[in-house]
């Protein structure tokens, strides 16, 4: 190594070994001794608030099935990241945040932008929080990192660096260190889970975001296939793990105790693989199971299985446990095949003004191309969505894991980005509901200086739909809040830089969504529409 060699230099370079060339950031004044020099084979990705940095890297991770590096200024700019981090915990991102920390001679003095007690600030939202001890300690502290994200369950992970330690003398090169990220399943007792499944008479499957996110969308298919069993969705998904539109398919399977276990009372045996068990919503109590109904999970996740209320787990990467149960399971043709999920598609013989939901999504039912990929955050509307545009490939729905909104129309430009990186060219459907837009909207200036191929449906309704569909089932009236009033959006996204329409009829919708296929910017069109009561 040359005398030049510190720690900053030693650092890119195991960044460098690692594939970890991308940043995606917003910098201050305790970061630029990182960022400084900053090589011309790495990519700086800037977003203008620190909520859509982290979900814009969380989606990027997501679809390069990499870990993703994250630069955040400081304990502010943490605490504005700290809401999507929660996502990326949930949703098993391998994530490296850091920030800077202040300089290590003004520590103890609490000085003005310092991050105290760094460690703790994250928690509980991130596998391992670390400060290195020494300067030198800073590159392993990354590769620690980089293996604390990657390892099942994935997760994103926290580092602070003090901004001086950048510039500090060290002998390289850091050691380079690769980990699995893979665990296979105790064989006898997936044994055992085998012959519970061929003995059941109706069995459910349930599969959940893990599933596609490791991979394992035609498995899941191969192992429905072989059961003839039904398969649900499970609760709130983040991401979609069997084509919605195959005759197995039975829809979600809801999201209360009382919906869940009414869902179940069919099957004598549900198999959870790759999903807790269960991800509920609104309290309506019921039985955790019904009798006569027993529960399986598979997920990779300890605190997941422990946290399970019912049911007996079993620890393994999902795809694996799948690839391996397919030759263990007995087949099942002669189970009588399920009722597939209902899809009324009812539309209203004249077209309404404003346009319900359905209408706004029998249109783009149309004129998606086949390989779009839909990022959803338009919470009343979920149950339409999967009725019009069901999920049908792999790696193509998105939404949040963790319920908080404001990730979704970040999260539709770390998805083109990583589409990008990796060589893949499909457009990206931002499907938004008006309030969930406002939380992370400067994402939209990211999309147009990339000039990213994103089209964005806002729907405007004006309110907070969801919730007054909640205060109607919680009987708690007279909320305060709920409206949206006054919010020009088509004009606030122009501001930021990309194209903007209001579309009032489908005819506008069509003719517009077509426009923004070929356009060379990202486009948000904005419906005006009305509320839709929502199935809780
Ligand atoms: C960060 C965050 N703040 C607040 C909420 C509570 N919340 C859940 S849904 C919702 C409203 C969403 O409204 P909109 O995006 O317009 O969708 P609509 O229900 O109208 O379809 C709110 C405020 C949340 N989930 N996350
Ligand atoms: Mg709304």
């Amino acid at each position: 190594m040359t005398e030049k060699s510190t720690v900053r230099s030693v650092t890119y370079d195991l960044l460098r070994s690692l594939g970890l060339t991308t940043v995606f950031g917003n910098p201050g004044s305790t970061e630029q001794t990182f960022l400084q020099e900053f090589p011309d084979d790495f990519t700086y990705v800037l977003a203008l608030q620190e909520a859509p940095v982290i979900a814009m890297a969380d989606a990027f991770a997501q679809v390069t099935r990499r870990p993703a590096l994250v630069n955040l200024h400081s304990s502010a700019g943490l605490g504005n990241a700290l809401g999507n981090l929660v996502a990326a915990y949930h949703g098993n991102t391998p994530l490296i945040v850091t920030s800077g920390q202040q300089h290590r001679e003004l520590v103890i003095g609490e000085p003005y932008l310092g991050n105290r007690e760094a460690i703790t600030m994250p928690k509980p939202w991130v596998k391992w929080s670390y400060e290195p001890a020494r300067a030198q300690d800073v590159p392993e502290a990354f590769m620690r990192a980089y293996a604390m994200a990657l390892q099942p369950p994935a997760g994103p992970v926290y580092l602070s660096v003090p901004m001086d330690d950048w510039k500090q003398p060290m002998p390289g090169p850091a050691r380079v260190r690769f980990v699995s990220d893979r665990v296979a399943p105790d064989t006898e007792r997936l044994r055992l889970f085998a012959s519970r499944i061929s003995a059941s008479r109706h069995p459910a499957l349930v599969f959940g975001p893990e599933v596609d996110r490791r991979g394992g969308w035609d498995a899941a298919i191969a192992l429905a296939e072989k059961l003839h069993a039904s398969v649900y969705g499970a609760p709130l998904l983040d991401r979609a793990s069997f084509p919605e539109d195959h005759p197995l398919f039975c829809g979600p399977l809801g999201m209360s105790v009382k919906t869940i276990s009414d869902r179940l009372a069919r099957h004598d045996l549900a198999v959870v693989i790759g999903a807790e068990a269960f991800r509920y919503y609104p309290y309506v109590p019921g039985d955790y199971l019904p009798a006569g109904t027993e529960l399986l999970q598979i997920t990779a996740d300890p605190e997941v299985a422990a946290a399970a209320r019912v049911g007996d787990s079993l620890l393994s990467d999902p795809k694996t446990a799948i690839d391996l149960l397919l030759d263990l399971v007995a087949d099942g043709s002669a189970r009588t095949a399920p009722e597939p999920m209902a899809r009324p598609r009812l539309l209203p013989q004249a077209p309404n003004s404003p346009l319900t939901p359905p209408e706004v999504y029998a249109v783009l039912s149309r004129v998606r191309p086949p390989d779009a990929v839909i990022v959803n955050e338009s919470t009343s509307t979920m149950a339409q969505q999967i009725e019009w545009l069901p999920t049908v490939r792999t790696g193509s729905f998105f939404a949040t894991a963790s319920g908080g909104i404001g990730w979704g129309v970040p999260a539709a430009v770390g998805v083109a980005l990583g589409d990008r990186d990796r060589g893949v060219s499909r457009p990206v459907v931002g499907l938004i509901g008006d309030g969930s837009f406002q939380y992370s909207v400067q994402a939209l200036w990211t999309a147009a200086q990339h000039k990213l191929p994103v089209v964005y449906v806002v729907m405007r309704n004006n309110e907070y739909s969801i919730l007054k569909s909640f205060a109607v089932l919680e009987d708690t009236p007279g909320v305060p809040g709920l409206d949206l009033p006054g919010i020009d959006i088509a004009t606030v996204a122009r501001g930021f830089g990309c194209r903007a329409v209001d579309a009032g009829t489908t005819e506008e919708l069509e003719r517009e969504f077509k426009t923004a296929l070929s356009a060379d910017t990202p486009t948000v069109i904005v419906v005006a529409t009305q509320p839709q009561k929502a199935m809780l």
